[in-house]
């Protein structure tokens, strides 16, 4: 499996690690951390060297209750990381970002993908990435973020993930974005329970028989509080046991905070399913 990007294809032929690169004051896991753009890059720079083949920039907390921000406060936390990054050329950039306005200064200073946990729904967004080469990443959430954990709830949550997908990879489909640069992801825990998530996980080769490559974000997740009773920081192990799951199970691109011991769990992982 390949995706297109700008000026590159990328080789998933075996899963690569995606480094979350938090440029928030609020984000639940490392919140605060890294809004200077110098200390975002220096972070960025670590993640690649320690074997990330993308970093994704978020701007804006996703947690469940967090509040939203302003395109200007969005743009003004991202466009320096992206530029910056851009200028160094050490890895691929991914900008985590449900605003046309910001997709768009993205594309327009260098990023490669444009990661979405709302798939593209917003007006002008598909439109958007349409006229750029960025690949998309199209995300499942039920509800939105502020109260999307309150009573998640699905019929079969597999079939009705899938068909979500399935629905948005038709319309960025019909407005002209190759196949070749569409990834998809379930979004492990926006909106869905502790169960909706082990059942995603279970069954995600069916979300792999979409015929794109699939991204997993499990990395420090709340299901791992529930499963094991640990604050956020204490979650690493329990967050690669996941990962080595998610590529079992045929994932192309592992969402992760700690890039380095992911990358090893990743590889080993390959190695038993795709063989050296
Ligand atoms: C995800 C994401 C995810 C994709 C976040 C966190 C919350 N984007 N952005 N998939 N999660 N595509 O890092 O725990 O699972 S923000």
């Amino acid at each position: 499996m390949h995706l297109s990007l700008p000026g590159q294809t990328l080789d998933l032929g075996t899963p690569i690690v995606m480094g979350v690169l938090n440029v928030t004051p609020d984000s639940f896991s490392d919140g605060g951390r890294f809004v200077e753009p110098e200390h975002a890059f220096a972070y960025a720079d670590q993640m690649f060297r320690h074997g990330a083949a993308l970093v994704d920039i978020g701007g804006e907390s996703t947690r469940p209750g967090a509040s939203p921000v302003s395109v200007e406060e969005e743009l003004d936390r991202i466009v320096p990381v992206v530029k910056r990054l851009y200028q160094a050329n050490r890895g691929l950039i991914s900008v985590d970002t449900s605003k046309p306005q910001v997709m768009q200064a993205a594309i327009e200073h260098g990023a490669h993908l444009i990661n979405d946990v709302n798939a593209l729904q917003a007006d002008g967004a598909l439109e958007i990435c349409a006229a750029s080469d960025v690949a998309v990443c199209l995300m499942h959430m039920q509800g939105q973020p502020r109260t999307m954990q309150n009573e998640p709830h699905y019929d079969d949550v597999v079939a009705e993930v899938a068909g979500f997908l399935q629905q948005r990879l038709q319309a960025c489909l019909a407005a002209g974005i190759a196949r070749e640069r569409i990834v998809v992801d379930p979004g492990f825990g926006f909106g869905k329970t502790l169960e909706h998530n082990l059942i995603l996980l279970q069954h995600l080769d069916q979300i792999c028989g979409l015929g794109v490559p699939v991204l997993a974000g499990l990395s420090r997740k709340s299901m791992l509080g529930l499963l094991l009773d640990r604050p956020v920081d204490e979650r690493l192990a329990g967050s690669l046991a996941l990962a080595t799951l998610a590529v079992c199970r045929g994932a192309s691109i592992i969402r992760a905070h700690d890039v380095a011991e992911t990358a090893d769990a990743v590889r080993v992982a390959a190695a038993v399913v795709y063989g050296l």
